[in-house]
């Protein structure tokens, strides 16, 4: 079973800035992190401060992945172009948050993916990502055990 991550613009500079609102690990030690934890899931990492970018990886993801765990950054709070692509794609996608978005500036609280995404995840901090992939692993699983029976 093979999930894509894909996170949005600045999340690149994680771990260079602002660490008591995102900590202190960097990308690159976040996607270790979060790989730690599976051996049966395999996990394939996507960073874009691209839109565009985004869009054509959810669009491609299709082919090659089950399922998509995605922080859009500040793309969550107003891309209408990032919720199309992830209402159009045929996997489920769930949403990360790495700080709780209902503690911070009004213009984070609202997220215009939520409902087009299976769950969200917010205020966890990294570990988020963890609970994301563990729950599509989960769903993915229970349907693929349910169409066996
Ligand atoms: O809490 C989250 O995971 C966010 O999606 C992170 C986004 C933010 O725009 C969302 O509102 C919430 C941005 C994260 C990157 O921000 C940084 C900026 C400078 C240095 C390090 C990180």
């Amino acid at each position: 079973m093979k999930i894509l991550i894909v996170n949005g613009p600045n999340l690149n500079m994680l771990g260079e800035r602002k660490p008591e609102v995102y900590g202190q690990k960097t990308l690159a030690e976040i996607n270790e992190f979060i790989k730690d934890y599976f051996r049966r899931v395999k996990l394939d990492f996507f960073q874009s401060n691209h839109e565009g970018e985004i869009i054509d990886k959810i669009q491609q993801a299709k082919n090659e992945f089950k399922a998509i765990v995605i922080n859009p950054g500040a793309y969550t709070h107003y891309s209408y172009a990032i919720r199309d692509a992830i209402e159009a794609c045929p996997l489920p996608v769930a949403e990360v948050h790495i700080s709780n978005l209902a503690q911070r500036e009004d213009f984070r609280r609202h997220s215009v993916v939520s409902d087009v995404c299976i769950g969200t995840v917010s205020g966890f901090g990294v570990y988020g990502y963890v609970l994301a992939v563990q729950a599509l692993a989960h769903q993915l699983k229970r349907k693929s055990d349910d169409s066996a029976n």
